[in-house]
């Protein structure tokens, strides 16, 4: 579990130069008409959607061909230099290593889990977050104990922050009879509602964000604010279910926070042929919400970002959209070779590496590692993973005689209590004494 307390967040380092959410707050969302440049009345509205990448990659994925020779290629200039890490307003040293150690867990466990498939050990596929590592860790790293998690395929390093073991999630990927599920489920599908407070994932795309927003309206129901985290795809961002969650989220001011992982496809098609807005955190407007955009490989941006919009959520002021630009390394499953990706885009995003960036800038910017400390932090996590793999191949399949993968499907009335988590639930009562409306009212209401 992260850090409780953020030791910097009372005194930014450098203000000056940052266009933070706290500051996009206090911008109205629903702008006052404008002035033109002649002094009439015009109709003319300014949002701001604040940035905080320190590049702003301008290129195009076209489809170019025809009949067999069709292929997608990149129009724009590649050349750029990977840019810096972007140091962090509210992150400790001791929090930026844990981050990157998480990262390091995230990807090891991932290369574990594709050797496993690669064995025939896997019931199933697998979903991989190579190159978004940093945007799942430390988006996950800036919930408190309270907050509730809504990881999607791509977050198995949520997972890992949220308190989960790679152990667990490899038993589960390999269905084993003692896996989260007990072999029920065979890739990402568990959560844990009672001690970690995450909700599994749900394949329907957009579908994960009413149930987070739910969480959030219960909780306020028991009087408190708390973060529902969750994530959703260029593609998955498109669908009806996340308008209408998003939307209902916004009007209830539920502390909803929305990672939109934009990794630039959705399956083989990619996000120049998905939508037409230029960056996808623009969307938040027509919600009426703040939007942000982030470099989704810099874990100190995504950090920040998320944690303005926690904190805004915990204030009861409402959700956030974060969009987290970066790129699917692989393809949609372990069973996509990715041959459609123009090999330059994964050169120039190979280049743009979480872990090799941050770890750049832990050893040799910050000087806050050694490269004999790094060394053995590696050495650890790998440690760890090779122990954890090994327990979760010795697991047992599933026993018929002892079997559990019938059981816990449907609640029945003896299985377990459901309980107030934060409280007990508070109703305001209408003036007037009656807490449901008054029939005259739902006459008016139905006319
Ligand atoms: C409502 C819905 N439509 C279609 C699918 C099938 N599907 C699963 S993943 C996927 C692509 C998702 O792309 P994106 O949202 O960008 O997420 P990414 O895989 O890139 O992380 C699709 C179309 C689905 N699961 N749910
Ligand atoms: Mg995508």
């Amino acid at each position: 579990m992260p850090h409780k307390k953020h030791p910097k967040s009372k005194a930014p380092r450098n203000k000056s130069s940052k266009l933070t959410l706290a500051l996009a707050a206090k911008l109205p969302l629903k702008p006052a008409a404008a002035v033109a440049c002649d002094g009439t009345p015009s109709s003319r509205r300014t949002y701001v959607i604040p940035d905080y990448r320190l590049e702003r990659p301008e290129f195009r994925i076209v489809v170019a061909g025809e009949g067999s020779n069709l292929e997608y290629r990149i129009e724009g200039d590649l050349s750029a230099e990977a840019p810096p890490i972007r140091e962090s307003q509210y992150l400790s040293r001791e929090q930026c290593i844990a981050i990157y150690r998480w990262m390091l867990l995230n990807r090891r466990m991932e290369v574990a889990l594709e050797n496993l498939y690669k064995q025939g050990k896997v019931v199933g596929g697998v979903y991989l977050g190579l190159g978004q590592e940093g945007c799942s860790c430390a988006s996950a790293y800036a919930l408190g104990p309270d907050d509730w998690l809504g990881p999607m395929i791509r977050n198995q390093g949520a997972m890992l922050v949220r308190g989960f073991n790679a152990r667990d999630i490899m038993r589960q990927y390999m269905a084993k009879g003692d896996s989260p599920t007990w072999g029920r489920d065979a890739s990402s599908h568990f959560g844990d509602w009672q001690r970690r407070n995450v909700c599994a994932p749900i394949s329907m795309l957009g579908e994960l964000i009413g149930v987070m927003a739910g969480v959030c309206l219960g909780a306020r129901l028991q009087g408190k604010n708390v973060v529902g985290l969750t994530y959703v795809g260029d593609g998955g961002q498109s669908t009806g279910v996340t308008y209408e969650s998003l939307n209902f989220a916004a009007v209830q001011k539920l502390g909803l926070v929305l990672v939109v992982e934009n990794n630039l496809w959705g399956y083989s098609t990619p996000s120049d042929m998905q939508f037409c807005v230029k960056d996808l955190a623009e969307r938040a407007i027509a919600y009426g919400i703040p939007g942000v955009i982030v470099d989704g490989t810099d874990p100190c941006q995504v950090y920040d970002a998320t944690h303005e919009a926690c904190e805004r959520a915990r204030r009861g002021e409402g959700p956030t959209l974060v969009e987290a630009k970066m790129m699917r390394m692989k393809g949609h499953a372990i069973h996509d070779a990715a041959q459609y990706v123009p090999a330059k885009l994964f050169e120039y995003w190979h280049a743009r590496d979480p872990i090799t960036r941050f770890e750049n800038y832990l050893v040799n910017v910050k000087r806050w590692l050694t490269a004999e400390e790094n060394h053995k932090l590696i050495e650890g996590v790998e440690r760890e993973l090779e122990a954890d793999r090994d327990a979760a191949v010795a697991s047992p399949m599933p026993d018929p005689e002892t079997d559990k993968t019938h059981q816990g499907v449907y609640c029945d009335p003896s299985c377990h209590t459901i309980k107030p988590k934060y409280g007990p639930v508070v109703t305001k009562v209408r003036k007037g004494g009656a807490a449901s409306p008054k029939a005259a009212e739902a006459a008016v209401h139905l006319k």
